[in-house]
């Protein structure tokens, strides 16, 4: 039914706010037993596979809020800067209202299939020479000296839609998980999932809550490391992010649930993406196989307990990055169109 008609009373939405609705949210939380079984007895593992979102990423939550805001407030255009899945998102709901959109993105470092989407949905798409995080600054400057409204997370409405990815994992759970697994890139994410658990606690929907686990690819890990990073580097291009908006956010939710920071390999990360895919069935892209990377870390390192319920957000679909996938697995084996090259085949 869309977001801001599930959770129509936990948002600040008014008989004056535009019914915007792509059908966002919703998304399966899947059970994956073969991989639980790789961190632990009793580990229960779940997958919130918001690639399932109408623009295959978990950005379409605080998006459709963000935009009827805009539209409440008059607002007949809107801009952002994006490592790709926010400029999809952004697009899709514009276009849906018939407003503009531009987008900011770091040039030559946005997968594919995100450029297709800001592209077909007609975004007026902006390739920026340099990293996310000076498209970020520039995009707000430009914000302000047009009155477009700004849809990135700096936008409050972006994590207050966010949140309801928290309370749709507890509404289906029955009660929150024991550790929240999530990938971090501007921080936005891990803080809105923070925020909706502690909502749903206050409303006495849930009795605890979970520990907050957030994974950084270690060439893009500022809050790990605890400094910003000036040139970003990861094949996870989502979370190639050196300078993260939510870092004070990010932090108070991590110290509060007693969580942790913790860095990735690019390589961990897309053996934990080949992981997902092929124990799991569950193709998500490389920024959202970083939390799986490091539950398998925590897991070497004996630092995952047994027997606790875990959720991890799988915030992008597999199908936005094609190129980063073919460059990992093998061709399809080709044959020629005769019953005998089959049979060698099946054969083998
Ligand atoms: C798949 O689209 O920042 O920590 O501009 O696309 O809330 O930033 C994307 C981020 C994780 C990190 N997974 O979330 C953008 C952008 C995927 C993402 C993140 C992003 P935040």
């Amino acid at each position: 039914m869309g977001v801001l008609k599930h959770y129509r009373e936990l948002l600040p939405v008014t008989e004056k706010t535009p019914d915007v609705n792509l059908e966002e949210g919703s998304t399966p939380l899947i059970y994956l037993p073969r991989v639980s079984k790789r961190l632990g007895d009793g580990v229960k593992l779940y997958g919130k596979f918001e690639g399932c979102n109408p623009s295959g990423s978990f950005k379409d939550r605080g998006m459709v809020l963000a935009v009827a805001k805009a539209l409440e407030e008059g607002k007949r255009a809107v801009i952002c800067a994006s490592t790709g899945n926010t400029s999809a998102s952004a697009a899709a709901y514009a276009a849906s209202q018939g407003i503009s959109c531009f987008v900011l993105l770091p040039a030559g470092k946005v997968a594919l299939g995100k450029l297709a989407q800001a592209l077909m949905y007609g975004a007026k798409v902006i390739a920026v020479k340099g990293n996310f995080d000076r498209a970020l600054e520039l995009a707000r400057e430009g914000a302000e000296k047009t009155g477009c409204a700004m849809v990135n997370s700096v936008n409050p409405y972006r994590l207050i839609g966010q949140r309801s990815g928290a309370w749709e994992i507890c509404d289906v759970l029955g009660k929150a998980p024991d550790w929240h697994a999530i990938p971090v890139g501007n921080a936005g994410n891990i803080s809105a999932y923070w925020a909706g658990y502690n909502e749903y606690k206050k409303l006495g929907k849930i009795s605890s809550l979970p520990r907050m686990m957030g994974f950084q690819a270690e060439g893009a890990a500022p809050l790990v490391f605890n400094k910003p990073c000036p040139n970003p580097e990861t094949i996870a291009t989502a979370i190639r992010i050196g300078n993260p908006v939510s870092a004070h956010l990010a932090r108070a939710a991590v110290s509060e649930s007693g969580g942790e920071f913790n860095s990735v390999t690019d390589e961990q990360i897309l053996e934990a993406q080949r992981i997902l895919a092929a124990e799991g069935g569950v193709f998500a892209e490389p920024a959202s196989c970083a939390p799986l990377a490091g539950l398998l870390k925590l897991k070497r390192a004996g630092k995952l307990p047994d027997g606790i319920t875990i959720t991890m957000v799988l915030t992008g679909n597999g199908l936005k990055d094609p190129d980063t996938a073919m460059s990992q697995v093998g061709k399809p084996i080709e044959i020629n169109d005769t019953l005998e090259d089959l049979m060698q085949v099946l054969g083998e």
